[in-house]
């Protein structure tokens, strides 16, 4: 930790990147493992664009729940720590570049600053019709929702007809809206994937913070940054397959070993 905390002392543009585990400890479900379901439904097998085509009442019910979620949890002492290293090495002009695989916003609402979100937001809306992207924080999204999304693996599908899930409200439109988030099998937007690359290709530290490292491209990101030489450092309760990629692994709740690494103390 000591030798990892040098680094950042000499760091000018430190890229961070997190995945679900670093939400964990504010109650929200990483997206594998034991809280990883939904019903009888595994969290992976709902985030694809055909269930949405054949079952979009079921998806939303799905989201409703974890718009819900999200919205009742805190940012935790990591979220927090990143936020005010951003801020501080930003007044020594400094960069701190932060990618995030979470949809939930608590980077941001940490105080966090141009996070890039690399698979959407819980709080964001599509038109499968006119393509139109709109902030939504409403809860529930629509009426018909109201009540629903209850993760009882008991719970009955409510079937929705479709007319009353959300719908777009531009002018002569009324499309069936989808959350604005990056399924299996679909491209992630253009210009955030290009900033997260412009991060990877010239970040001179760089911290993996709680993703299990298994989904493309993000998978790729940190292993590429070691690559080049940079020193890498991964935050985690356990070991992930790009482990072995990196010169620096600090075991445990990132609640207590990301706050250690980034807090201004005594190396
Ligand atoms: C703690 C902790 C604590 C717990 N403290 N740590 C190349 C090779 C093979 C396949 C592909 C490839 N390129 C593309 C693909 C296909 C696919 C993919 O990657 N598949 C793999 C699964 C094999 N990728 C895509 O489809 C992507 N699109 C794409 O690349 O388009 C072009 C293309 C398509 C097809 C072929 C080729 C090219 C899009 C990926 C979109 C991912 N979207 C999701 C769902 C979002 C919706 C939603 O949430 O509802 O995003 S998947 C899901 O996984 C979610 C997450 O952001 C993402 C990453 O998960 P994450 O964050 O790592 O969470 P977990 O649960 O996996 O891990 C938690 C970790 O935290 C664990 O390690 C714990 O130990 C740790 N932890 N508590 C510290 N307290
Ligand atoms: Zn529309």
């Amino acid at each position: 930790m000591k030798s990892f905390r040098e680094t950042l002392l000499n760091a000018k543009n430190v890229l961070i990147l997190t995945g679900s585990g670093i939400s964990a400890e504010s109650g929200i479900p990483t997206f594998r493992g034991a809280g990883g379901f939904w019903r009888k439904y595994q969290a992976q097998s709902l985030a694809t664009p055909e269930v949405f085509a054949s079952n979009p009442s079921l998806v939303w019910e799905f989201y409703e729940y974890r718009r819900t979620v999200a919205a009742q949890a805190k940012p935790n002492k990591a979220h927090e720590a990143i936020a005010e290293f951003q801020k501080r090495l930003s007044k020594e002009n400094k960069i701190v570049s932060i990618v995030t695989q979470n949809i939930d916003g608590l980077h941001q609402r940490a105080g966090a600053e141009n996070v890039l979100e690399l698979h959407g937001s819980l709080y964001k809306t599509r038109c499968t019709k006119c393509k139109n992207v709109e902030q939504n924080e409403s809860l529930p999204i629509c009426p018909a929702l109201e009540g629903k999304g209850s993760p009882d693996p008991k719970a009955l599908s409510s079937d929705i007809p479709v007319e009353d899930l959300p719908r777009c409200e531009k002018q002569d439109c009324g499309g069936l809206l989808r959350p604005h988030i990056v399924w299996f099998g679909e491209n992630l937007d253009k210009d955030v994937l290009r900033k997260a690359y412009e991060a990877v290709e010239t970040c001179d530290a760089c911290l993996v913070i709680g993703t299990s490292s298994v989904v493309y491209p993000a998978a790729m990101f940190a292993p590429q940054v070691a690559r080049r030489g940079i020193s890498v450092a991964e935050f985690n309760i356990e070991s992930t397959p790009a482990t072995r990629d990196f010169k620096y692994h600090f075991e445990g709740p990132c609640t207590v070993t990301v706050p250690e690494a980034l807090e201004t103390q005594e190396c």
